[in-house]
C-alpha cells in the first residue's frame, strides 16, 4: 500500500472515533475519553485539523480536578457503556460543571504536546487564549504531581495503580502486585467487561490481577480520593522511568511556551532541575547502564529492563557516555533481536527475559507510543540512523497488519495478525505525525 492511501486510513481511523466531543481510544474496547490518549490523538489531528487536536485536549481538562490532577478516564455520555470500572464504580467526587471521571492520572504528555500544537498552528497568536489556558492547566498538573506525588521532594512523580503509568501489565509492577494478595483480601464484586471483547480477550491481564487493579480502586474511593491518606495506605507506590521521563518533557516544553506567552518561568525552571536530578541521582542504574523504577512503599529498586528504561532520552536528561550505553542495548538482542530472529524496533520488554511474552499486552509487543517516543528520544542524540529505523518498522507494522493497539516483534512470524483492537486511535494519530509532514495536504 501506497504511504499516501496509509496516511488516508488513518485520518479515517480518526474520523470514525471521533463522537462529536472526544476521540475514543478505539471502538469498543474503550468506549471513553483516556488521558494519554488524548495527548497522541492531538498530535495527530494537528497537521491536518488543529481545531480538532484543541478540542481534546480542552474535552480532557474540562475534567480537570480542583486539586490540579487530571483523570485517566474521562466518561462519556453512555453510562452503560462497555467499559469497567464506570463511573458507579469509582464513586469519585462530582464536580459541578465537570463530566465525571476516574480518580487516578495518566503520564503528563499534555506539556509536550501542546508544545507541538503551537508549532504547527498557523492561528497560534489568534488563539493565544487557548495556548494561556492550557499553560494554566498543565502547570496545576504539574504543581499537583509535585505537590501530593512526590512525598520525599526527589523531583518524581510516584504512581499509584498500573493504570497510571499506562503500562499496566508491564512486569515491572510484578513483584510489588505480588505483595497484594487478593485470597486474603476483601475484593468488591465486579464484572470485567474487557473480556467480551474476543479480539482483545486473549491477550488481557489475569483475574488475579485485576482483583489487585480492583483492590487499589477500593481503597482510594474508601480513602475518599485524600492524598496523604492514599500515601500512608497504599501498597502500590513507584516511580516510574517513564512516567518521570514525560513529567521532563513537559517541563521543558512548557518553558517554551511560558516565554512564548511572556510569563515567569521561575517554577518551571525549578522542576526541570528537580526531576532531572531524581532521574540522574536515583533511578540511574549504572551497573546495567539504564533507568530503573523505584518501589517506594517497599523502598527497593525494581530493575526490570522494559522499553521505558531508556525513556528519559526523550527529555535530554542522561550525558553522552549514558545515551551511547541505551542506545547499544536497544540495537542489541534484547530490543533488537538477532540475525537469525531479527525483532520490529522495539519490543516493549527485554526478549531474552525468561517470562517475555510476545503476544501479552505489555509483556513484549511493539506498542506505536512508545515507538514515537523513543524515536523522539533518539533524534535528540543524533541518532538519526536507528531513529529512521524504529519510524520504517512501525510503518511497516501497521501498512502490514492494519491499525493495532499493539504487535508481534518477531520479524519471522510474517503471517501473524496485530493484537489488541483494532482501528487503534494513537496508532492511526502517530501514523499521521510521521507521515504528513511527507504528503502535506
Ligand atoms: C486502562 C486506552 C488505554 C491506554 C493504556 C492501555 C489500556 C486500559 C485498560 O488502554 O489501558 O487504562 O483497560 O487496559 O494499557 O495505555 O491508555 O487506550
Amino acid at each position: 500500500m501506497q504511504d499516501k492511501a496509509l496516511l488516508n486510513q488513518a485520518k479515517e481511523v480518526l474520523r470514525k472515533n471521533h463522537n462529536g466531543r472526544f476521540t475514543k481510544p478505539a471502538p469498543n474496547l474503550y468506549p471513553h475519553q483516556w488521558n494519554w490518549d488524548a495527548g497522541f490523538i492531538a498530535l495527530g489531528y494537528a497537521p491536518f485539523a488543529i481545531g480538532r487536536a484543541k478540542q481534546e485536549l480542552n474535552h480532557l481538562f474540562s475534567a480537570q480536578w480542583p486539586n490540579g490532577m487530571v483523570p485517566q478516564i474521562v466518561f462519556g455520555q453512555e453510562k452503560e457503556a462497555r467499559y469497567f470500572p464506570g463511573p458507579d464504580f469509582w464513586q469519585t467526587p462530582h464536580f459541578p460543571g465537570r463530566p465525571h471521571s476516574s480518580g487516578i492520572t495518566m503520564p503528563p504528555v499534555h506539556g509536550f504536546v501542546l508544545r507541538r500544537l503551537l508549532t504547527k498552528d498557523p492561528n497560534a497568536r489568534e488563539d493565544v487564549a487557548f495556548y494561556r489556558e492550557k499553560y494554566q492547566q498543565i502547570l496545576s498538573l504539574h504543581q499537583y504531581l509535585y505537590e501530593h506525588r512526590d512525598p520525599q521532594k526527589e523531583g518524581l512523580a510516584y504512581v499509584r495503580h498500573p493504570w497510571e503509568p499506562g503500562t499496566d501489565n508491564s512486569p515491572t509492577w510484578d513483584p510489588v502486585l505480588a505483595t497484594i494478595d487478593p485470597s486474603k483480601l476483601s475484593i468488591p464484586a465486579y464484572t470485567r467487561k474487557d473480556l467480551q471483547n474476543p479480539e482483545a480477550a486473549k491477550h488481557r491481564p489475569t483475574q488475579e490481577d485485576y482483583d489487585r487493579y480492583v483492590y487499589l480502586v477500593d481503597l482510594f474511593r474508601q480513602q475518599r480520593y485524600d492524598d496523604a491518606k492514599i500515601h500512608e495506605r497504599c501498597p502500590f507506590q513507584i516511580q516510574d522511568p517513564l512516567f518521570n521521563a514525560i513529567l521532563a518533557w513537559s517541563n521543558e516544553s512548557l518553558y517554551e511556551v511560558a516565554r512564548w506567552l511572556k510569563v515567569d518561568t521561575g517554577l518551571v525552571s525549578e522542576w526541570m532541575q528537580a526531576t532531572k536530578e531524581g532521574l540522574q541521582g536515583k533511578l540511574w542504574n549504572e551497573q546495567s547502564g539504564h533507568y530503573q523504577a523505584y518501589d517506594l512503599f517497599q523502598e527497593r529498586p525494581l530493575p526490570c529492563r522494559t522499553s521505558s528504561a531508556f525513556m528519559p532520552l526523550i527529555a535530554g536528561i542522561p550525558g553522552p557516555e549514558q545515551a551511547r550505553r541505551m542506545l547499544e542495548q536497544l540495537q542489541g538482542p534484547g530490543f533488537s533481536g538477532t540475525p537469525e530472529n531479527p525483532a520490529f524496533k522495539y519490543p516493549t520488554y527485554d526478549l531474552r527475559a525468561a517470562d517475555v511474552d510476545y503476544e501479552k499486552y505489555w509483556r513484549g509487543p511493539v506498542w506505536i507510543n512508545m515507538n514515537w517516543l523513543l524515536w523522539n528520544g533518539l533524534l535528540r542524540y543524533g541518532f538519526t540512523e536507528e531513529a529512521l529505523a524504529v519510524q520504517t518498522d512501525s510503518l511497516q507494522l501497521i501498512r502490514e497488519k492494519g491499525f493495532y493497539e499493539y504487535f508481534d516483534p518477531r520479524k519471522n512470524q510474517p503471517e501473524g495478525p496485530g493484537y489488541g483492537t483494532h482501528q487503534f486511535s494513537w496508532t492511526a494519530a502517530l501514523a499521521i505525525s510521521w507521515l504528513a509532514p511527507i504528503y502535506p495536504s
